[in-house]
């Protein structure tokens, strides 16, 4: 079975990248996102087993993202299809650079995942179970899903690898802080990003973060940082600089490439240190093209970056 599994929710995308903005564009661009598939398609391109399940509505946008996800390599043997739920759908608008985001999600067919649809063995089969806090934001079953889902990890020694990826659309700081810190209590990797940890501490400074960090067990990745990836592991504080870019095509994804890189590097058997480089370089190719997941690099161009060469535009 999949060496890494997560779930959530995987939902058709509609872009507008016309100065117009959503409000008057006429012709948008159609693809599909979802940050626990993006990170399971980024371990799939890099030659790693990984599956990803979740609901979709039993309608064309569902069939097309579960088939598009298959596509990729990813094991889908345990997502599924609600029969009375539509799946999600989210607007986005580029203008002028700004990314701005509109979900069409509630009481989406993910919204109705419940405890009942896990799988322990598949659960238990898994190296890493990676899981986010937007899952956890969707409603109180699909939270309930990712604590019990967490909890059967935990059971069988499954490592927990969670980002937070708090979505301030989908709930306020205040919402969020108790479960999001329930998990990141529960995980073997926190991976969230500094701007994250300022919400949910209400510090701003690292330094003051810290003390907050030491009290959770798990390995501490923080992203976001101005030019690096800070470890925080025994206490002891760490960082990994950033592979430059010379040109940032779309931001969105570039979390859930670094998750992919980060757990690719785990399960070569990376140092931490190393593992976190791998997540740098990938979430720093996935931001050079657009979308959230299609500039994913494979093993074949990651190897091509690292031997200099230019990263071959799709
Ligand atoms: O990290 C990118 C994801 O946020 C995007 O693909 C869609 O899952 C998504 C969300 O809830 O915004």
């Amino acid at each position: 079975g999949p060496e890494v599994i997560t779930f959530g929710e995987s939902m058709g995308l509609l872009i507008s990248d016309d100065l117009r903005g959503l409000e008057y564009d006429s012709e948008l661009d159609m693809s599909f996102g979802g940050a626990e598939s993006n990170v399971a398609i980024g371990l799939a391109r890099l030659g790693f087993r990984s599956g990803w399940f979740g609901r979709l509505g039993n309608d064309p946008l569902g069939r097309r993202i579960y088939k598009a996800i298959r596509g990729e390599g990813v094991d889908v043997s345990r997502a599924g299809f609600a029969e009375d739920a539509p799946t999600g759908l989210m607007l986005r608008e580029k203008a002028l650079g700004k990314s701005s985001v509109y979900y069409y999600r509630r009481h989406s067919a993910a919204s109705m995942m419940s405890p009942e649809d896990l799988d322990e063995a598949y659960i238990a089969s898994a190296k890493i179970l990676h899981i986010t806090g937007i899952t956890a934001a969707l409603s109180a079953s699909s939270r309930e899903t990712v604590f019990r889902a967490v909890a059967l990890a935990k059971k069988h020694g499954t490592k927990v690898s969670f980002d937070p990826n708090l979505r301030l659309k989908l709930w306020s700081a205040e919402e969020a802080r108790g479960p999001l810190l329930e998990l990141a209590a529960q995980a073997d990797y926190f991976l969230p990003g500094l701007d994250e940890l300022r919400l949910l501490y209400n510090k701003q400074r690292l330094e003051e973060l810290i003390p907050e960090l030491n009290r959770l067990p798990a390995v501490k990745i923080i992203k976001g940082g101005e030019q690096e990836t800070y470890l925080l592991e025994d206490g002891k504080l760490s960082s990994v600089p950033y592979f430059l870019v010379d040109q940032v095509i779309d931001s969105v994804g570039a979390g859930d490439g670094f998750c992919a890189g980060f757990l690719a590097g785990l399960l070569r058997g990376d140092s931490h240190t190393e593992a976190i480089r791998l997540g740098n370089l990938i979430g720093s190719m996935v931001i050079q093209a657009p979308g959230d997941w299609e500039g994913l690099p494979t093993r074949e161009e990651v190897q091509g970056r690292l031997n200099g060469q230019v990263h071959v535009e799709r």
